[in-house]
């Protein structure tokens, strides 16, 4: 299959076929295709994933859609998120060395990405849904945002080159666009695609839309998000979309990359380990969870800790870009005066994670796309139970989010709204 052949949707049928002269895939997984083992494993809601297993070895085949996969044809979605999602990963190998699988092939035409299979590696929202305790996400995923975010900015790129890629990013339209009305507007109203646990929910659904503090913080997030081109963010940066095991963990997904506020990837990502937090309760067949809490909120608070000091690191020994300048602080002998930027920074960062994890959790409690930390606890009040806290804490976060001065009052407050009898 070359590039000029026009795009076709691959299937299990079909993929050995069509890719079985593909040598960045026989390469890795033999020639002979009368071995090939195809499965399509995609759970997402955008793309087809196929494994393909073959005599040498095996190898993850990635297509774009030209629709919604989550909701059909009726959504139609450009193949060229494919496109960006090949160049964001790129970047962040190379900001962020071995952080994310080794990419052998991308066909722009056929909107594919071949790339490395990634075993005995499990979804990470899986994981902490069956309770596994995993010792180096904290670190892993703070190195790698505090790297990719930083390294991605004009605290490091060269200005040309920023500009370029900015330009690049900034046809990701209809991603941005997703984002946009998804998470930030959807949630707080009626919108036609919506759902929620009902009708258990109703009443504090109700009250979240009728809530104009909550509702202009949002448009504030979806103001910032829209109009301030920091950093090129992973976009999509939540437990789906990251692959671990014991010791290993490595990020995938970034067809929403473009260029926004560093903030939008650290307040989703620990929306998600805040949202994992609140739907333990749901997951206690076998035995309380009160470990697997405890282990989340400490998650939280490390990678925090993580990005702070390796953002703080690059700050003090790659600030090569036009920003914060060394020629106005540390070549006038001046430190303190690059640490007190940096304060600022790393401020508004916290500052603005708040509003954008506040946002994150209600989106997935009251649009379309719910996670399944949720979705998979049966029992439908101990679901809204669970949904109920985590939709009150997004609530108190996101409003009151430039009072809240650590992570420490950040995880107390959790404690304090899971331990809540009442709803
Ligand atoms: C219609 S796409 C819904 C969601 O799936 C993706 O993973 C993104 O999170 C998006 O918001
Ligand atoms: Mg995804």
């Amino acid at each position: 299959m070359t590039g000029k052949t026009p795009f076709e949707a691959l299937s299990v049928e079909t993929l050995a076929t069509r890719l079985g002269s593909n040598e960045a895939l026989t390469q890795r997984i033999g020639e002979d295709t009368s071995r090939w083992k195809v499965r399509e494993v995609g759970d997402g809601n955008l793309n087809l994933v196929f494994i393909v297993e073959g005599g040498k070895g095996a190898a993850v085949v990635k297509q774009a859609l030209p629709y919604v996969r989550l909701v059909g044809d009726s959504w139609p979605l450009p193949l060229k998120r494919s496109f960006f999602e090949y160049h964001a990963l790129t970047r962040q190998e190379a900001r962020a060395p071995g952080s994310v699988p080794a990419i052998y092939h991308f066909d722009e035409t056929q909107a594919l990405i071949i790339m490395e299979y990634l075993s005995p590696h499990i979804i990470l929202r899986r994981a902490l849904i069956e309770g596994r305790q995993l010792p180096n996400i904290a670190r892993d995923i703070g190195l790698f945002m505090a790297r990719t975010l930083f390294r991605g900015s004009d605290f490091s790129m060269v200005t040309k080159e920023r500009k370029a890629d900015l330009a690049l990013f900034a046809d990701n339209v209809e991603l941005c666009d997703i984002t946009e009305n998804l998470v930030f507007s959807d949630p707080y109203f009626d919108a036609k695609l919506n759902r929620h646990t009902s009708p258990q929910l109703d009443a504090l659904v109700a009250e979240l839309r009728a809530d104009r503090d909550l509702k202009v913080e949002a448009q504030r997030l979806k103001h910032l998000f829209a109009a301030n081109a920091e950093t090129l963010l992973h976009g999509d940066l939540h437990s789906g979309s990251i692959m671990v095991t014991d010791t290993e963990t490595r990020m995938i997904d970034p067809e929403f990359a473009f260029y926004g506020p560093m903030a939008f990837d650290v307040g989703m990502l620990l929306a998600n380990f805040w949202m994992a937090f609140f739907s333990q309760r749901g997951h206690e067949q076998s035995g309380k969870r009160d470990a697997m809490r405890a282990y989340l909120l400490d998650v939280t608070a490390q990678t925090w800790s993580v990005f702070r000091t390796e953002f703080s690191h690059l700050w003090r020994t790659e600030r090569n870009g036009m920003l914060y300048q060394k020629s106005l602080f540390e070549d006038q002998g001046d430190r303190l005066g690059a640490e007190q930027a940096l304060d600022h920074v790393l401020h508004q960062i916290w500052d603005d994670l708040l509003g954008f994890a506040g946002i994150e959790v209600h989106r997935r409690i009251l649009g379309l796309a719910h996670n399944a930390d949720f979705e998979t606890i049966a029992d439908e009040d101990l679901r809204a139970t669970c949904e109920a806290k985590a939709l009150k804490f997004g609530r108190h976060i996101a409003v009151n989010r430039r009072h809240i001065h650590s992570i420490d009052e950040v995880n107390n407050l959790a404690a304090l709204i899971e331990q809540e009898n009442r709803i």
